[in-house]
């Protein structure tokens, strides 16, 4: 046999070996949790950058699964945010059963208790792991059209009205999340450190940044002054976090690990800049980057359809500002890790940080552009 033969021998069955290992570990883990059937296969699922998921498929009727390996570096608090997920999914299976929704497994996540002790998480001494059920017949787009967009602005809408009566605190599952001057100050110790001395390639960034800090930060402000109030918001509202129907219907609103009290700009500014963004969040060609006005006003329609019942007016004021909040914020988080040495994000080559930053402060100046059509569009709606 010669030498190149044995070495792809070599490789294949090395490659064997950690899908088996692997694969042993996940059937442990999987032991842990209550569920029904026995595994055919688990693979990989969804296109998030933080947690691990995987899609758990079982053989025959019983129902399919998914699994995901919580990033514990990221959500340090796994018991108060699952607790907090707990008690929202609890709380949006009583409204919708008083409004008389047929498919209720559908419409709202369930997690899968362990066989020990009934928790909806499983530590395995290093890692934390949960499991919920597979909704089938549902898909994530990537894309929006101005349909899809008023169905989802309905139904984040729709989300936080039926949170807006929810009893108790919720914690926080990540201290400060969306807080503009914790951000600002997380990149202004990125920039101090310097850490892999990456400051040389970003000094244009910082200015832009610098020069519209203030007006981004007033949001906190006002909070600190009693005008502005947090209510319980899904705080990561990407196109690819509500599943969709066949007919592009929003069946139900999905990765709620950072479900938490937050100013409601968490969810209609950031959908904005995922939803109406012509490109996607890390697209390298600054051409291809732009607001996509349509998708804005039907996002908009659609939201405040639901929303305007219980928005106060200086939060319908402040919708059009929090429009240009989401691309600044995700692109003072996206430099803070390029310039830390990404340590927070997924990436798949070096510069990808740096890349998706320069993508969010173009869609930034795309939105500004467009300020006095978006706060036009707004005023004349309500
Ligand atoms: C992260 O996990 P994923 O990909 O849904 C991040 C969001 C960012 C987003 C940027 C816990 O969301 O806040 O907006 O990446 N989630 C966390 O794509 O930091
Ligand atoms: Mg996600």
């Amino acid at each position: 046999m010669k030498y190149t033969n044995l070495w792809g021998l070599g490789l294949r069955f090395l490659w064997i070996t950690i899908k088996f290992v692997v694969m042993k570990a996940i059937e442990t883990i999987l032991s842990a949790f209550n569920l029904e059937g026995k595994v055919e296969s688990v693979g990989p699922l969804g296109s998030g950058l933080i947690n691990d998921t995987y899609l758990v498929k079982t053989i025959g009727k019983t129902p399919d699964y998914v699994l995901q390996r919580i990033n514990h570096a990221v959500f340090k608090d796994v018991e108060g945010m699952q607790s907090n997920i707990e008690a929202v999914t609890s709380h949006i299976r009583g409204k919708l059963a008083s409004e008389n929704v047929m498919d209720m497994e559908r419409r709202a996540l369930r997690f899968v208790l362990t066989r020990e002790g009934g928790k909806s998480y499983f530590f395995d001494g290093v890692n934390y792991w949960r499991v919920s059920l597979f909704i089938p017949d549902a898909e994530t787009l990537q894309e929006v059209t101005p349909v899809t967009a008023r169905y989802a602005g309905e139904a984040f809408g729709h989300f936080q009205k039926m949170l807006s009566d929810i009893d108790g605190e919720l914690t926080e599952s990540i201290p400060d999340f969306h807080n503009m001057e914790f951000r600002i100050r997380q990149l202004r110790d990125a920039v101090e450190k310097d850490a892999v001395g990456r400051l040389g390639e970003v000094g244009g960034l910082l200015d832009a940044i610098w020069e519209r800090e203030e007006s981004m930060c007033r949001f906190e402000m006002l909070h600190r002054e009693g005008l502005l109030p947090k209510r319980i918001c899904h705080c990561d509202t990407k196109v690819n976090n509500m599943l969709f129907d066949r007919d592009g219907k929003v069946i139900c609103v999905i990765d709620l690990d950072t479900v938490m009290p937050s100013f409601v700009f968490s969810d209609y500014g950031d959908f904005l800049r995922t939803g109406a963004c012509t490109s996607s969040e890390d697209e390298p060609d600054l051409d291809k980057v732009g607001f996509d006005m349509e998708i804005f006003k039907a996002f908009t329609e659609g939201y405040l359809s639901e929303a305007k019942d219980f928005l106060s007016p200086m939060e319908i004021e402040l919708l059009p500002d929090s429009v240009a909040l989401f691309p600044y914020m995700q692109a003072v988080r996206f430099l803070t890790d390029y310039i830390n040495g990404d340590t927070y994000y997924k990436i798949s080559y070096p510069a990808h940080n740096l890349v998706r930053t320069r993508a969010q402060m173009r869609l930034l100046e795309c939105i500004e552009s467009e300020m006095e059509t978006i706060r036009t569009f707004i005023v004349d709606l309500h």
